[in-house]
């Protein structure tokens, strides 16, 4: 998951990781850098042609933004429901976009819609030694 220049520049980082450290997702790696034009656009290449293509493309490469994995049960379905809906306007209270966005143009934070573009999205941001493999001291206690 991204999140985006605004969760930066609002100084949520420190709730946003926080909601995931607390609902038992395991951080395993975490980096903060610039999305450049290029790498934008391979990103969201399967936006590539859309009205709102251009305003994403200035958005996610207007200022820094923190790329992190989380690795847990079902984490890619996981990190979808607690972020709410694409358009925060319309995203629930208690998931992200619903606390801390207004529009769906400044909407917080990115997450990986399944298993297969986690993997592409990861490969775009870490370096397979930048993933990290340790055990957290709470894991007996988040399953049966
Ligand atoms: P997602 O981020 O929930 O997966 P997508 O449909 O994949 O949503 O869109 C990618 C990103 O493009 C959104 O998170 C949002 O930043 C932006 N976006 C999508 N639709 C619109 C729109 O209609 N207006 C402005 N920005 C949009
Ligand atoms: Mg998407």
């Amino acid at each position: 998951m991204l999140l985006k220049p605004d969760a930066v520049q609002r100084g949520l980082v420190g709730e946003i990781v926080r909601r995931f450290e607390d609902r038992g997702l395991k951080l395993v790696a975490m980096k903060m850098l610039r999305v450049s034009r290029s790498l934008a656009e391979s990103y969201y290449a399967e936006h590539k042609g859309k009205a709102f293509f251009e305003p994403l493309m200035a958005y996610i490469s207007s200022g820094p933004v923190v790329a992190m994995v989380l690795e847990g049960d079902g984490s890619v379905a996981l990190v979808r429901t607690m972020m709410g809906k694409t358009n925060a306007a319309e995203a629930e209270p208690g998931t992200i976009r619903g606390d801390y966005g207004l529009t769906i143009g400044r909407n917080v934070i990115h997450g990986s819609d399944g298993p297969e573009s986690a993997k592409r999205e990861i490969g775009f941001f870490f370096k397979p030694d930048e993933l990290h493999e340790y055990r957290r001291i709470d894991e007996a206690w988040l399953r049966e």
